[in-house]
């Protein structure tokens, strides 16, 4: 039998794409179709998503797509977690806010004083980040007005097939689903005043969503539509003493397990137990990851009034010395777009650097990122009790030699670093199993083994 062929849609913080996959025997490969920028943009009221630009490229890209490979039979979509729109009877009722718009804070606060965290960490597992959508609905005037609140996957599902629902893996980030039943805690949104009329039915990756009536019918596969989800769908992880690393705009660190820990350590530690495809559980921790970086950057091209080139920068990076001081990347100051050079510098207790000190600069953000990686996946292993022998890091970061290879020193752990597309790997994966493309009952194993076997990792050993 031949390849079958579905589109995969991966939206990040940073970047968007979408991309046809084939998966058939012995084939397994993505061609890129459409790829564009994304980021924060200003509003009056704060940090958005430009929703509308993000719909059209969504679109254009798919139209592209089933252009080149006619033969394509469904269309899966995953983004960054957390943030939504809500819907009214025509439509969305504003362009949805970005999670990095300080206006969560003051939710916090609001919710916690209503259920303080550490019952929250007991009902959904969810570590602490300020925008986690239960927060940002505390301070949401518009809720009340909405007829439903869909993360954006499932909002961008919801336009092409017109079928409201949350898909789990994506809305265990929420803060509002029960760890234990998998099902929305109804008696916690009642708590905090969201209607449950807002919560959609829930759908589990694999299930068809819907037809996607401008895309010549097709069905929309429900697939890990949390990026991260999709993402460890394809780390090759091949033993329980692996752990990986997903690393874009945040480093994901962390274990896959087959059931959730919730005790004080874990709480305290600030680790998540986030819905995995098939009902396992990511249980990792939110590093900042190549926001530092990419931040940085854009800051030195705006301020250059030119483009900076990072893979000179990078490679000069390189040639400079391990730096002695360090900052941590988890830092809250850093969370917020703007200024980097200076809000690191400040950490640091140094001027923000010249023109001739960025390659030292860079190095020092490399590194203090790959210690955060190694210290959250020490972390990780002890809060489970698992001996961990080999990291994989997959997505961009993969690229970046330097990270790999400094994430490999400070943990004393060799770093398998690829697939670097692992998260648009995982949606075409999950559809293609959907379709019948492995037979029904294949395990995520079977699919990470297609992965090894496919995209060999390139391979950092730690330096004695
Ligand atoms: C990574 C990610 C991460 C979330 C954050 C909001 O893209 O989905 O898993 O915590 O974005």
């Amino acid at each position: 039998a031949g390849a079958r062929a579905v589109a995969a849609v991966d939206l990040g913080a940073t970047s968007g794409r979408v991309m046809i996959g084939r998966v058939g025997a012995g084939v397994l490969e993505l061609e890129q179709v459409a790829r564009f920028a994304n980021g924060p943009v200003q509003r009056a009221d704060g940090w958005h998503w430009d929703l509308e630009a993000l719909s059209a490229n969504v679109r254009a890209g798919l139209a592209e797509a089933l252009r080149r490979e006619p033969s394509i039979e469904s269309v899966g979509i995953d983004s960054w977690a957390v943030d939504y729109g809500l819907l009214g009877a025509d439509g969305l009722l504003a362009e949805p806010f970005h999670y990095r718009d300080e206006r969560t804070v003051r939710g916090v606060d609001a919710v916690h004083a209503v259920v303080p965290f550490e019952e929250l960490y007991r009902r959904n597992g969810l570590q602490f980040l300020p925008f986690n959508t239960l927060y940002q609905y505390a301070v949401d005037a518009r809720l009340a007005d909405a007829e439903a609140s869909l993360l954006i996957p499932d909002l961008l599902a919801e336009r092409l097939t017109g079928r409201r629902v949350a898909e789990r893996t994506n809305a265990s980030t929420t803060g509002l689903l029960d760890l234990h039943t998998g099902q929305w805690d109804h008696a916690l949104a009642e708590a905090l005043g969201i209607p449950i009329s807002v919560l959609p039915p829930l759908v589990d990756p694999g299930e068809t969503i819907g037809a996607a009536g401008e895309v010549a019918g097709l069905p929309v596969i429900a697939v890990g539509s949390h990026d991260t989800a999709s993402a460890v769908v394809a780390v090759p992880l091949s033993t329980p003493h692996a752990a990986y690393i997903s690393c874009g705009t945040w480093g994901l660190v962390g274990l896959e397990l087959p059931a959730p820990i919730v005790t004080d350590a874990a709480r305290a530690a600030n680790f998540t137990n986030e819905g995995g495809v098939d009902g396992r559980v990511r249980f990792l921790r939110n590093v900042t990851g190549l926001w530092l970086l990419s931040e940085t950057v854009r800051a030195w091209s705006e301020a250059d009034g030119a483009p900076v080139d990072l893979p000179s920068l990078l490679a000069a990076a390189a040639d400079a010395p391990t730096p002695a001081r360090l900052f941590d990347a988890d830092d809250p100051s850093l969370a917020a777009p703007g200024n980097m050079p200076e809000r690191i510098a400040t950490l640091l207790g140094m001027p923000a650097p010249g023109a001739e000190a960025r390659p030292a600069f860079v190095r020092v953000i490399i590194e203090s990122i790959a210690e955060a990686f190694a210290r959250t996946v020490r972390a990780a292993a002890d809060l489970a009790g698992r001996e961990v022998d080999v990291i994989h890091l997959v997505g961009g970061g993969a690229l970046n030699a330097l990270l790999c290879q400094a994430t490999a020193d400070r943990s004393g752990l060799p770093v398998l670093a690829g697939p670097v597309e692992a998260t648009a790997l995982g949606n075409v994966l999950v559809q293609a199993r959907a379709l019948g493309a492995f037979g029904a009952d294949a395990s995520l194993e079977d699919l990470r083994a297609r992965v090894a076997e496919t995209f060999p990792p390139r391979r950092f050993d730690p330096h004695p």
